[in-house]
Order: C-alpha cells, then sequence, then structure tokens
C-alpha cells in the first residue's frame, strides 16, 4: 500500500469531530452490516467517550441475515445496537425513538439549568461511503446531503433538519492511519470504503473470490452450476471482460467482480465472523 491512502482532509475532519462532539446530544456511528468489526473505527472509542451512541449496522440488505442477528446480539453489550438499510428504509421505525430515549439524560439536564427548549442535535460519523448522507436523506425524506457510490463524497460537516425537534450533522467519512490487521483493509477496499486506487484490483479480487470460495460456496453456485471457473480468467470471460483477440481483460474481470460483489449481486455476504 504505497499510496497515500489517510488524506489531508481526513486528518482535519477528525479534529472537526472532537470540536463537533461538544455541541451534540447523541452520535450515530455507523458500521457496515458486512464487516461489523473492520468497519468501526478505533479513533471513535477514544474520541466519544461518554457521549450517549446509537450504533447502526448500515447495508444489512447486503449482509448475511443471520451473521447480523447475531452480530446485534455481540455488539448489544457495547452500545444500542439496531441493523438498517438507508437505501430501503429497513430498520428505520426504530431509530427517532432510540435517539429520543439516548438523549432524554442531556435533555432533562439542560431542562433543568433552566436552557430554552432546543432541537436534539445529532452527529453522524462513521468511514467513508458507509452511507451516513443516505441515511440522513432517507429520514429527512429527500435528497439533501450530497451522496455517492464511492468515498470521499462529503468534505466538510453540514446540518440538516429532518424533524422539527431533530437536527443531524453530516460529516466526512474517517478512516484510520495503520491497519493492524492487513485482512482489515482488503475487507474496506472490497466493501468500498478505500479508494479503488489505494488496492491492485487484480489482488483484491482474487483475494475476495478466495475468500467467497472458502466461506460461502452457494454465493457463487450461479458460476459453478455453469461450469465457469472461480478466477479472474473463468469469471472474465463469463462476464465478457476480454480485449481484442478474445484474452480476457483481468482488470476489468477484476473491477466486474468487485461491483457484483458491492451491488449484492454475488450473495449476501458478510465477511466479518466469530
Ligand atoms: N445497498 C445499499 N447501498 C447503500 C446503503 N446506504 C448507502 N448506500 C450506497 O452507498 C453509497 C455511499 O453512500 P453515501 O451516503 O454517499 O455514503 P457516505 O457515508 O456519506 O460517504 P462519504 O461522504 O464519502 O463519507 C451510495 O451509492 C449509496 O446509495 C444501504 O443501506 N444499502
Ligand atoms: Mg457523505
Amino acid at each position: 500500500m504505497g499510496i497515500q491512502w489517510f488524506p489531508g482532509h481526513m486528518a482535519k475532519a477528525r479534529r472537526l469531530l472532537a470540536e463537533q462532539l461538544q455541541v451534540v446530544d447523541v452520535v450515530i456511528e455507523l458500521a457496515d452490516a458486512r464487516i461489523p468489526l473492520s468497519s468501526r473505527n478505533p479513533i471513535l472509542k477514544e474520541l466519544l467517550g461518554t457521549k450517549p451512541r446509537l450504533l447502526l449496522l448500515n447495508k444489512a440488505d447486503l449482509a448475511d441475515e443471520s451473521w447480523t442477528q447475531r452480530w446485534l446480539r455481540v455488539l448489544q453489550d457495547d452500545a444500542t445496537a439496531l441493523a438498517v438499510s438507508a437505501t430501503t428504509g429497513q430498520g428505520f421505525r426504530r431509530i427517532i425513538p432510540e435517539l429520543e430515549r439516548l438523549a432524554s439524560g442531556q435533555m432533562a439536564k439542560l431542562a433543568a439549568k433552566g436552557v430554552r427548549p432546543r432541537s436534539m442535535r445529532i452527529m453522524v460519523v462513521g468511514i467513508p461511503n458507509i452511507g451516513k448522507s443516505t441515511l440522513i436523506n432517507q429520514l429527512a425524506g429527500g435528497a439533501k446531503a450530497k451522496a455517492g457510490n464511492k468515498p470521499g463524497v462529503t468534505r466538510g460537516n453540514q446540518w440538516i433538519r429532518i424533524h422539527e425537534k431533530v437536527e443531524l450533522l453530516d460529516t466526512p467519512g474517517l478512516l484510520w492511519p495503520k491497519f493492524e490487521d492487513p485482512q482489515v483493509g482488503l475487507k474496506l477496499a472490497a466493501t468500498g470504503a478505500i479508494k479503488d486506487e489505494v488496492f491492485n484490483q487484480e489482488e483484491l479480487a482474487e483475494w475476495l473470490l478466495e475468500w467467497l470460495e472458502t466461506h460461502q460456496i452457494e454465493a457463487l453456485a450461479a458460476y459453478q452450476a455453469k461450469g465457469v471457473e472461480l478466477t479472474l480468467e473463468g469469471i472474465g470471460r463469463a462476464r465478457g471482460c476480454l480485449v481484442q483477440g478474445g484474452e480476457v481483460d483481468r482488470l476489468k474481470a477484476a473491477q466486474q467482480i468487485l461491483r457484483d460483489f458491492r451491488q449484492g449481486r454475488l450473495g449476501h455476504s458478510t465477511l466479518d465472523r466469530f
């Protein structure tokens, strides 16, 4: 990993986050339901301290449902955790009531001090491309925050009112400078949190294929049923990723495999398991 992937804007984002934390009542931490462990920023634990926190496992529509339930049981010990999908709205009914419950202590404290009632302020944090802006738009019922299918779309903090009594702060995705376990980097890249330029796409797709084959052969059953070999060459040929002369274009094949995986076309996979 020779390329600088902890860009300057992330160091700035970390500073801004610490500042904004002072004025919010609750933090929504978004993690990826496909990698509930690898997608949680270790920096957040120390930054957030005792601030009330709602943990949302987003993109649950792309994860293995039984693993999501297992993860929720484990994660509940640390923070209130819900499985959601910001694109479909799955699991959203419980978000506002949970936020109100988590903020109630702080709101009561303000009332006791005689502070004029104000909106509940919620900060939304998480790794790049996890769906923070999409979640805010889903809650707001309209496209108020810019969202997009690549990491690094949101560059600055933005307050968005989603309700008479609730304001949300959209923040830029935050990664951390060093992965102790190289598998974490691969999982983050495979799910789309790290820019595609950072990892060799062919190596990444080969790692993913091997992982899927070892852990979840049923996800690739459609290819196997057609006698397609589970390699860049085999799948590249089946998906028509060819150069002139009929050779497989390995880079195109790798990009296609990663795209298919990210869109759930290779099954509903949870890459973090225990
Ligand atoms: N399948 C699926 N896709 C989602 C979900 N939530 C978000 N996405 C997609 O993920 C991509 C990233 O969404 P954003 O909301 O821009 O992510 P972000 O966390 O704001 O990203 P940055 O601003 O770059 O940090 C978009 O293509 C969304 O449509 C979800 O629950 N399921
Ligand atoms: Mg965003």
